[in-house]
Order: C-alpha cells, then sequence, then structure tokens
C-alpha cells in the first residue's frame, strides 16, 4: 500500500505533524498503512486486516475497537484514524501467544519483557492454568476451567469475595451477562475501567443535571457557536473527532482551549483529504484561543468566566443571563453567584496560572455565542476535586441556558469504545445500574440490595486480603491502577484470579493462588455459534448504539466468545434457573439484546430491530427536554467552594503537579510504539517533561536522569527512578510523564472526592537528581 492521493486509507484525523521521517508515518500523512504495521510488528498489513479496516465504523460494517467517538451515519470512504488502523492490526496480530509459547517461557521469565513484548507475542489461543510447581501456564479444557472456577466461586464463604472487573472493551451483549451473572450470584462487585476513567462524569453529572452521560449528538456540532475545551487530547485519543471540529470551525464556530500542553491537534489540523492542506502543511486553526492552565486550575479559570458573565449582566441588565431557565429550570443560583463573587482575581490568577486579560477574553467568546458546547476529558475528571471542575462548567453553561437546547450542552469524551454503554446494562456497583424489579420479573432473582465495590474500594479490599476471587473480562488492572507497587505485591494473595483477554499483558503475570487466562474473541473477528454469526453491539460517547459485525478469521479454533466465556462460567457456578438460558444465549446474541430490551425499555426498545440503523440508535437523554431526574427535580448550580481541583499537598516549592498522559502511540496500557509524534517526543518513555525554567530552578539540565518520589507522606514509599529530563513548554509546577510508566507515584487514596477517580493529573511529586 502507498499513500496515493486515490488511496482510501488517507482519512487520517491527526496527521498534522509531517516533520518527522523516523516513524515512517509521518512524510506522505500517515496513510502508509505499511508503516503503520511494521511499527506495531508486522511486516504488512494481511488482506483481511485491509478488509475490516474499509468496513469499519460504517453501517453493517465493524466498530473499531479504539475510542468511543460517534460513528456518523454518512460515514468517509475510510472511517477510520491513525489510531483506529493501530488497534485494527494490533487485534488481527498474526502471531501467536499459543501453549508452545506458554511452556517456552515463564512468568518469571515474562516479568523481565517490556509490557510491548509481552502484547506483541501475539494472540492468545489457549484456556490456561497457571502451574505453581512449574511457574508457567498450561493448557486446560474450556470444561475443566469451568467446573474449576464455578467450584471456586461456589465456595466463597459470601458471594461478596469476589469481584468482576470490566473494560470497556467487551460489547454490550458480554457486559450484560457478566452483570447479570455478578448480582444471581448475590454481589454487585463490577468495578469497570470507567472507575479510572470518567466515574466523576457518571456520578457527578447525576447529582448536577440528572444524567451520567453527555447531553450532546453529532447534531449539536452543526450548530454551535462556540466550543470550550478542557483537559481532553483530541488529536491522539480521538482523532476522528477533529473532523467534527474542523467542520465546526469553517462554520465559524468558535473554540477555546484550556490545556496544560499545547496539544498539537487542538491547536491546527492539516485535513489529510484537502489537497491544498496537504501541499501547503497550512492547516485549519482549531482553537483560537489556546490557555495553558496549571493542572488543577479550571475550577479558577471557570471562576473568573463566571465573574466576567456576571459583571456583562450588571453593565446591560438583563441581556447576558438567560434569566428564565435559571429561575424555572435550576437552584442553587444566589448562593453559587456570591461564592462566585467572592473570589478575587489575583487568587483566581494565582491558581488558574492565567492573567485576568486572558480570561476574559474567553468570556468575550462566550458571551457572543449563542450556543455553547462545553467538553472535556481527563483533564477535569482525574482530579481531587473534579466534581467541581464539572459543577462549574456545568455553571458556566447553565449561565446562558446552554442546556438543553440544540447546539447546546456538555460533551464529555469517553474513552473506551464501550465503556459507556456496559455501564447503561448493568455493570457498575450500584443497584439503579440494573433495577430490581426487571431482575425478579425476569429471572425471579433477588437483587443484592447492598452498593458493590468500585475499583479503588476494590483495590482497598485486596490490599486487606477480603477478596478471594477476583475476575477480570478484559483490561491490565496492574498497570492502570493506582499504587502498583503495593497492588503487585497483593494480587498473587487472591485465592483465584480468572483473565477473560485478547493478548497477554502484565496483570496475567500475577495470577492468584489459582489462576486462569482464558483467550477470547475480539470484536474484529468472526463469531460463529450454534445460530450461526454472531453480531454485538456497543454505544459511543455521544449516545448512540451500533451493532457490529466482526469478519476476521479467529486466531485459533479453541478461542471463545466473551458471552461464551461468561455464560460457561455462570453455568457452573450458579444453581439451576430455568429463566437463565445461558446455553440459548450462546447460540443467539440476539435473545441477549431482547433481555436488554426489556430490562431497560426507554433506551433500547426494538433493538434487535435498529441495532444497524446508520449512524447507530439514539438513547436519548432527558436533559435536551429539559427534563432533570435530579433528586430535586431540578438542575443544580454549584457553589465553588475552593479554587483548585487539587488536593490537599504537601506545600513547598520543591513540590510539582504531576500529570501522567498517553501518547498517540498506545492505547492505556498497550504501548505500541515510542513515538509520541503530535508532541515531537521520541524514542523513549522513561522521561519527565519540565518547562526551562523549571530544570534551570531546580539545578537540572536537559538530559539528566530523576528519581520521582511521592510528595504524600503517608508511610508508604512511592518512588520511579531513571527518567530522562526533557524541557517541553508546560506551566510552571507542572511535571508531565507518562501513564502506566508513572503509575507508581500515585497514591490509592488520592481520587476525586465524590467517585473516588484516582488523581492522574494532580499528583503531587518530588524529584531527586541522580548522576546523569
Ligand atoms: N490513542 C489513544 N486513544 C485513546 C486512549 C489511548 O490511550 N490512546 N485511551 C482511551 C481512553 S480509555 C480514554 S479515557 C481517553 C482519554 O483521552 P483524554 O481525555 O484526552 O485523556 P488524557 O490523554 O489522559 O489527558 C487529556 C488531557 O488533559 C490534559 N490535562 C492534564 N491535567 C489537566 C488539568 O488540570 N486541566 C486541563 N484543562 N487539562 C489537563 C493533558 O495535557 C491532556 O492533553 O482516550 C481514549 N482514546
Ligand atoms: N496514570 C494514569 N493511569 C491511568 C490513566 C491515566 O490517564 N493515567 N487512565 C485510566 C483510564 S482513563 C482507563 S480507562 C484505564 C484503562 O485500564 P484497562 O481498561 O484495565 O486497560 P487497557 O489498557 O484498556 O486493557 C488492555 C488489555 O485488555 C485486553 N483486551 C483488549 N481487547 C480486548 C477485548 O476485546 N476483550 C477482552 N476481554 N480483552 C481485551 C488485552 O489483554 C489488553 O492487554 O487506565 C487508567 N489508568
Ligand atoms: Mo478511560
Amino acid at each position: 500500500m502507498s499513500a496515493k492521493d486515490d488511496d482510501p486509507v488517507t482519512h487520517d484525523a491527526a496527521d498534522d505533524d509531517r516533520g518527522n521521517q523516523a516513524t515512517g508515518i509521518a512524510a506522505g500523512g500517515w496513510g502508509s498503512l505499511k508503516g503503520i504495521a511494521r511499527i506495531i510488528g508486522q511486516s504488512e498489513p494481511s488482506a483481511e486486516a485491509l478488509r475490516t479496516l474499509y468496513r469499519q465504523n460504517k453501517p453493517g460494517g465493524v466498530m473499531c475497537t479504539a475510542c468511543a467517538w460517534a460513528k456518523p451515519g454518512k460515514p468517509h470512504p475510510a472511517e477510520f484514524c491513525e489510531n483506529g488502523a493501530k488497534a485494527t492490526l494490533w487485534e488481527l496480530d498474526k502471531r501467536r501467544a499459543n501453549a508452545e509459547f506458554f511452556a517456552t517461557h515463564s512468568l518469571t521469565d515474562l516479568r523481565h519483557w517490556h509490557d510491548t513484548d509481552l502484547e506483541k507475542a501475539g494472540r492468545l489461543t489457549d484456556p490456561l492454568r497457571y502451574d505453581p510447581q512449574t511457574d508457567h501456564y498450561v493448557p486446560v479444557t474450556w470444561q475443566e476451567a469451568y467446573a474449576d472456577i464455578g467450584a471456586r466461586l461456589k465456595a466463597l464463604d459470601q458471594p461478596e469475595d469476589a469481584v468482576f472487573y470490566a473494560s470497556g472493551h467487551a460489547g454490550l451483549e458480554a457486559a450484560y451477562l457478566y452483570a447479570l451473572f455478578a448480582r444471581a450470584m448475590g454481589h454487585q462487585n463490577l468495578p469497570q475501567s470507567s472507575n479510572m476513567c470518567h466515574e466523576t462524569t457518571s456520578v457527578n453529572l447525576q447529582t448536577f443535571i440528572g444524567t451520567p452521560v453527555g447531553t450532546c449528538t453529532l447534531e449539536d456540532f452543526d450548530h454551535c457557536d462556540a466550543i470550550f475545551f478542557f483537559g481532553q487530547n483530541t488529536g491522539s485519543n480521538s482523532p476522528r473527532f477533529l473532523h467534527t471540529l474542523k467542520d465546526a470551525v469553517d462554520r465559524g464556530c468558535r473554540i477555546v482551549t484550556f490545556n496544560p500542553v499545547r496539544e498539537r491537534g487542538l491547536v491546527e489540523f492539516v485535513d489529510p483529504q484537502n489537497v491544498g492542506q496537504m501541499l501547503t502543511g497550512h492547516g485549519t486553526e482549531i482553537s483560537e484561543q489556546f490557555y495553558q492552565v496549571r493542572p488543577g486550575g479550571d475550577i479558577a479559570v471557570l471562576v473568573g468566566m463566571m465573574k466576567s458573565v456576571l459583571a456583562a449582566e450588571r453593565d446591560a441588565p438583563g441581556t447576558v443571563l438567560d434569566q428564565d431557565f435559571i429561575a424555572t429550570e435550576t437552584l442553587g443560583y444566589r448562593e453559587t453567584i456570591a461564592q462566585v463573587e467572592s473570589y478575587g482575581w489575583p487568587e483566581i490568577e494565582e491558581q488558574s496560572g492565567l492573567t485576568r486579560a486572558m480570561i476574559e477574553d474567553a468570556s468575550e467568546v462566550y458571551l457572543n455565542a449563542k450556543n455553547v458546547i462545553g467538553i472535556y476529558g481527563m483533564g477535569l475528571t482525574q482530579h481531587v476535586n473534579g466534581w467541581l471542575n464539572l459543577g462549574m462548567l456545568v455553571n458556566l453553561l447553565m449561565l446562558r441556558g446552554n442546556m438543553g437546547r440544540p447546539g447546546a450542552g456538555i460533551s464529555p469524551v469517553r474513552g473506551h469504545s464501550n465503556v459507556q454503554g456496559q455501564r447503561t446494562v448493568g455493570i457498575g456497583e450500584k443497584s439503579a445500574h440494573m433495577p430490581a424489579d426487571k431482575l425478579k420479573e425476569l429471572f425471579g432473582i433477588e437483587a443484592p440490595t447492598r452498593n458493590g465495590l468500585n475499583a479503588v474500594h476494590a483495590c482497598e479490599a485486596i490490599l486487606e486480603g477480603r477478596v478471594k476471587a477476583m475476575l477480570s473480562l478484559g483490561g491490565n488492572l496492574l498497570r492502570a491502577l493506582p499504587d502498583r507497587e503495593r497492588m503487585e505485591a497483593a494480587w498473587p494473595q487472591l485465592g483465584l484470579t480468572v483473565n477473560i483477554a485478547t493478548k497477554l499483558n502484565r496483570s496475567h503475570l500475577f495470577p492468584g493462588q489459582t489462576g486462569y487466562l482464558l483467550p477470547c474473541l475480539g470484536r474484529l473477528d468472526k463469531d460463529m455459534q450454534a445460530g450461526g454469526a454472531q453480531a454485538v453491539s456497543m454505544e459511543g460517547s455521544l449516545s448512540h448504539v451500533y451493532g457490529s459485525v466482526g469478519e476476521a478469521t479467529p486466531p485459533g479454533d479453541a478461542v471463545r466468545s466473551e458471552v461464551a466465556i461468561i455464560a460457561g462460567i455462570a453455568q457452573e457456578t450458579l444453581p439451576a434457573n430455568p429463566h437463565l438460558e445461558w446455553g440459548a444465549w450462546i447460540d443467539d446474541y440476539a435473545l441477549i439484546r431482547d433481555l436488554i430490551a426489556r430490562t431497560y425499555p426507554d433506551d433500547f426498545a426494538d433493538f434487535n430491530a435498529r441495532m444497524f440503523e446508520p449512524g447507530g440508535f439514539y438513547r436519548g437523554n432527558p436533559v435536551r427536554d429539559r427534563i432533570w431526574k435530579t433528586e430535586s427535580g431540578k438542575a443544580q448550580f454549584t457553589a465553588p467552594d475552593c479554587l483548585s481541583a487539587l488536593g490537599a499537598a504537601p506545600a513547598g516549592e520543591d513540590v510539582l503537579t504531576l500529570i501522567t498522559m498517553r501518547s498517540n502511540d498506545q492505547f492505556n496500557t498497550t504501548i505500541y510504539g515510542m513515538s509520541d509524534r503530535l508532541r515531537g517526543l521520541e524514542g523513549e518513555r522513561d522521561i519527565v517533561l519540565l518547562n526551562a525554567e523549571e530544570i534551570a530552578r531546580l539545578g537540572l539540565k536537559e538530559g539528566d536522569r530523576v528519581t520521582l518520589i511521592s510528595a504524600i507522606e503517608d508511610g508508604i514509599t512511592r518512588r520511579v527512578p531513571g527518567l530522562k529530563v526533557v524541557p517541553y513548554d508546560l506551566p510552571n509546577s507542572c511535571i508531565a510523564g507518562y501513564y502506566p510508566e508513572l503509575n507508581p507515584l500515585v497514591p490509592l487514596s488520592y481520587h476525586e472526592k465524590n467517585s473516588q477517580t484516582p488523581a492522574y493529573k494532580g499528583a503531587p511529586v518530588r524529584l531527586l537528581t541522580e548522576a546523569s
């Protein structure tokens, strides 16, 4: 393949940097799929992979396994981005981590491997059980695995001794069965990757506006006049969204961005489908204003913006605020503005790291726009006061009624392709996630009444020895969680670990006393069951539900679908119940979708009939009709009781705020390679970024090796040595490095107040020099 003009594979979003030849991607646009294939360790994409890519994100095709961005009803000729292509090629890997591989390598041996090399061993092909005598995973039959796991789950003193984790990869069908299995067993310990991600959103938006998800649809982006962007790195993490943004800008929409890092995709976007832009290298300016806010400084920014809006209303009474909206739809306005006005500009400037003039310029854009959308990602959610970040963004939008009307609203950008959907169909630790009356009516099951464990609470329970069995439907918890050293030490104490996975990762190298590693089909694989080829479904960031049909040859004959594996274990665990028709559900996933529709009729009516609608079918959101499903029945203003999103951290000039970032060459803990092309960083991930002034202030120079230690003093040592100092354009007192390498520095206890989402973007650290 080459990147010719007529090459359909030229629809990249993040291709705004062609300076770097080394990666083999940039020069000709990322369109050289061969270059991507090489980076991820294959000589070239297989014909099957190419077929899959052309069907990706199109109605009736296969939905991307990477991010959750919306799939348009009228797709581009090639509706995927660089990262979607990488994810596809990575999953359709020709290599196999088969029984022979595990006979060759002990777990002690594999623990010395780099994360990338573990996954590069290829797709898992055989059900495996850990043998502590030989320190190897050895093959077992599926039936042996199911029977033993079932027996061990049945033998637990109480159902709550088990935890069922889900990473946001699996489709709605598998997710629903998993959530049902847990509750039929008698617990709802159902932590999910969202507990480390947008749980701040699920919990707090529910309190503020009565919905756990965003309120916008793709059409809103055709009607908004301004977009305010907080802490979401579109170019790396949801590149297809850049096309939506570019179209909005071309229409005259104004974008203002707040991010400590000048992320390229949000500065300028060169559309690879635009010949003029490709030839000149000059693209569309995405953000007309870009402010490098201090980490945790967004509350101060938003307080400043609200002050500017309130001042404008005082200057021209009755013309600025949406008084009607505030009076009829909301509560808490008076207390909130009193608190906002109590802060002075000097403290706002200090906390935000921005000047009053900058914040007033941003406010001008807000004041001149009729319809405004607020967008955010991990830069707002992964902070101790993440709740207030969101509360303030909601406040700002509500001042001018930017909620529940076309072209306006709040839009969290989700991570995994189906992370939002899994929650919609019951993955979650609360009874509200799967209604008790439905469990009774459909299955004759008494729902557990006690809340279960989210990710942080499950970790605390694991550290205390209270968890006996840990099932993981995908994911790589020991890399994704905070406090790595402590969690790795505790994990092997678990009585039972079961990992259902496509590829080998570090978490699989820490089995419990009994440990299983079960290979599953990915979404791109053809899923043949007794009832024929099966489709699965997922829900994107904008609450649209899409069907997805995999067509690739499965990696091995023994590999089973996630639905089949969950049902297989459930059958061996639960007492016989004629309503729990695990066997029939494996044969025909449409039956599971019928159950989803009956359990959640408001969201999934006629699910099977609608699942292949172009652009997905919309689940709806009551906020769009200004129906607030909050406790009070109104939308809630939130008084800012502080100006910083950071938790109480030890003060001192030597304390830096660590933000952990992703590169465009990784998908979470899956590291494809060492290139962070969009930030101009290449070749190494064991680095820390500081601005030149800070490097000098700390007595360092470029290239020095340093150790980072946590500044939270709770008797636990947290350190990462050997990090190379790299100068980078960042605010003062901010230090940046990569997730997951720096996860040992984030304490489990340092998390968002209401949802326990770890504060991965605001960890206080100190720096120790090492010999360079
Ligand atoms: N290629 C790729 N795509 C992905 C992923 C991936 O790893 N790789 N992961 C997927 C997942 S699960 C998720 S959740 C999403 C994550 O996507 P994002 O929400 O974009 O998450 P991050 O890249 O972690 O960080 C987002 C941005 O927050 C900024 N930031 C840090 N602290 C602050 C702050 O205090 N204030 C503000 N305003 N900004 C701040 C960072 O500089 C960064 O640009 O992406 C999904 N898509
Ligand atoms: N420091 C720091 N830590 C973070 C973050 C951060 O920004 N900073 N971000 C957090 C966020 S937003 C998230 S979402 C979490 C992510 O945490 P996780 O969801 O736990 O991690 P992933 O890297 O997405 O999981 C990758 C593994 O999933 C398996 N897998 C891939 N596809 C499939 C599939 O289709 N089915 C199954 N069963 N398995 C599959 C593979 O074995 C692969 O190795 O990390 C969090 N951790
Ligand atoms: Mo995420």
